[in-house]
């Protein structure tokens, strides 16, 4: 059972991020000599900046074996299976007759992220397994033609998406364990199976970029994504020109699209920003699995987080984060200026785990209350990290977020006063909470219970224009 590639060839011209420095400044001029201005940029990237909270969703082949084969398990990522299983292309291809998810309802899984508080959806198209979960004209390995369900998932959650109002976004893999060309080199592993790096035959790679140009025309034009999050740019035969050349090319398939900065060769592992020894392409910066210690100003960037140990469905990774610690990350993000795309990983039947139905749910009910101190706000205007919590801002709000209610429910902030004309919680804004001016800040009088366990936010309306920053307790 063989799925043979096919192709064509377009060019064009792309952008970068990195922390503000030199770079950052040459990357300011490169706007300006590039094919957009810092205000064009800017325009660019503003949905994405207010939208601060996206779901990612890793769904495909590997759903199947849902992270056992042969009775081996691993607590490895589900979606690597078939690099850990050392399964051969000719066996991963047969999980494709058996992924048949007659419970995928589209409504549904907006409806999910949605009433969480989402603002855009991201699904891997196609992962490093090469299956793509889309109706692809440029290979038969894909959820029309090699599976039982026969119909194209994606284009009915695109549809879904856009009539429910959230921005709808591809992940594509670079890294691709199925494409004929490519093979394994590596000590035990079977030429055609997963791994972290693969090799690619004479004239192979040349081959698999116009594939890939292909596919990427394909989704930008039938799918019309507002990101395109790339990943699997580790190989050692692809480069930063390669990435810049992508970019470039996706770029000219849609102007605003937006693309990761793992096109190219910039990010640094999983702490997923950009080297700063030259110019890297990409619009942000993707780290994985952790949040920043300090915000980035000035710099875009989205932290990528499992809610288990898996972004692909495994059947007995029940390592779920608890709601608190996703509210607070998602507000910790935001206070250092960053966006939050939080994963499901739905199973072969077309069902996101009930454990994960559960906790966006909760999610969505503190966003129903305290949105407005996440969507559109910037970082933190204090120098130091908050000991009792995270604060977001916006001009004439800073939003404090209080994770450790304070023993006398009086909580002080130092040189401050002049500048607070009111104080009130964001769940109760008609009543004003009482405050004192000290000599060196003020004193906010909020009372002995937090209103929320998880995070109470209390908003503090400051005289617009003189927002600088206080030195927090
Ligand atoms: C990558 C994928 O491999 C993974 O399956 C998932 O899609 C995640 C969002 O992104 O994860 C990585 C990428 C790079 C490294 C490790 C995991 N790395 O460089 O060590």
């Amino acid at each position: 059972m063989r799925f043979g590639p096919f192709v064509m060839m377009v060019v064009l011209l792309g952008a970068t991020i990195t922390p503000r420095t030199a770079a950052q400044n040459s990357a300011d001029s490169k706007f300006s000599s590039q094919t957009e201005t810092r205000a064009q940029h800017d325009q660019r990237m503003r949905w994405w900046r207010e939208a601060r909270f996206g779901m990612f969703i890793h769904w495909g082949l590997y759903a199947v074996p849902a992270g056992e084969y042969k009775g081996q398990r691993s607590d490895r990522i589900g979606e690597w299976i078939m690099d850990w299983a050392n399964i051969p292309r000719s066996e991963y291809e047969k999980f494709a007759t058996q992924f048949n998810p007659v419970s995928f309802n589209a409504k549904e899984w907006v409806r999910i992220a949605k009433d969480a508080g989402m603002k855009y959806i991201v699904i891997t198209s196609k992962h490093h397994d090469g299956f793509s979960m889309y109706g692809s004209k440029v290979s038969k390995y894909d959820i029309v033609d090699a599976t039982p369900f026969h119909r194209d998932a994606i284009k009915e959650l695109a549809t879904e998406a856009k009539r429910q109002g959230l921005e709808f976004c591809f992940y594509y893999s670079i890294l691709d364990w199925h494409y004929p060309a490519a093979y394994v080199d590596a000590v035990g592993k079977d030429p055609t199976a997963g791994n972290f790096l693969t090799k690619m035959k004479p004239g192979g790679k040349e081959e698999y970029v116009r594939y890939m140009k292909e596919q990427l025309r394909e989704l930008v034009s039938s799918y019309d994504p507002a990101v395109l999050w790339f990943d699997g740019e580790w190989q050692d035969w692809w480069t930063e020109e390669d990435g810049q050349d992508l970019y470039r090319f996706v770029r000219g398939l849609k102007a605003d699209i937006i693309i990761n900065n793992r096109v190219g060769k910039g990010r640094q592992g999983m702490h997923g920003m950009n080297k700063t020894d030259r110019i890297y392409s990409g619009d942000f910066g993707t780290p994985e699995q952790e949040i920043p210690a300090n915000g980035l100003p000035g710099v875009d960037w989205e932290s990528c987080m499992t809610m288990n140990t898996t972004w692909g469905f495994k059947s007995y990774d029940d390592h779920w984060k608890s709601p608190e610690v996703i509210i607070r990350n998602l507000i910790d993000i935001a206070s250092k200026g960053g966006n939050y795309l939080l994963n499901v990983g739905p199973t072969a039947s077309g069902l996101i785990p009930s454990p994960s139905v559960d906790r966006l749910a909760a999610v969505g009910k503190w966003m129903k209350v305290n949105g407005e101190s996440i969507y559109g706000t910037s970082a933190s205007p204090f120098a130091t990290q908050l000991q009792y919590g995270r604060a977001t801002s916006k001009p004439g709000r800073v939003y404090l977020h209080i994770f450790n209610w304070p023993a006398n429910g009086r909580l002080s902030l130092h040189s401050w006063g002049p500048q607070v004309k009111r104080v009130y919680f964001l769940a109760d804004k008609k009543r004003s909470l009482d405050f004192q001016r000290d000599s060196d800040g003020i004193t906010l009088q909020l009372g002995e219970h937090p209103l929320d366990p998880v995070a109470t936010v209390v908003v503090l309306e400051t005289i617009v224009g003189r927002h600088s920053v206080g030195r927090p307790s």
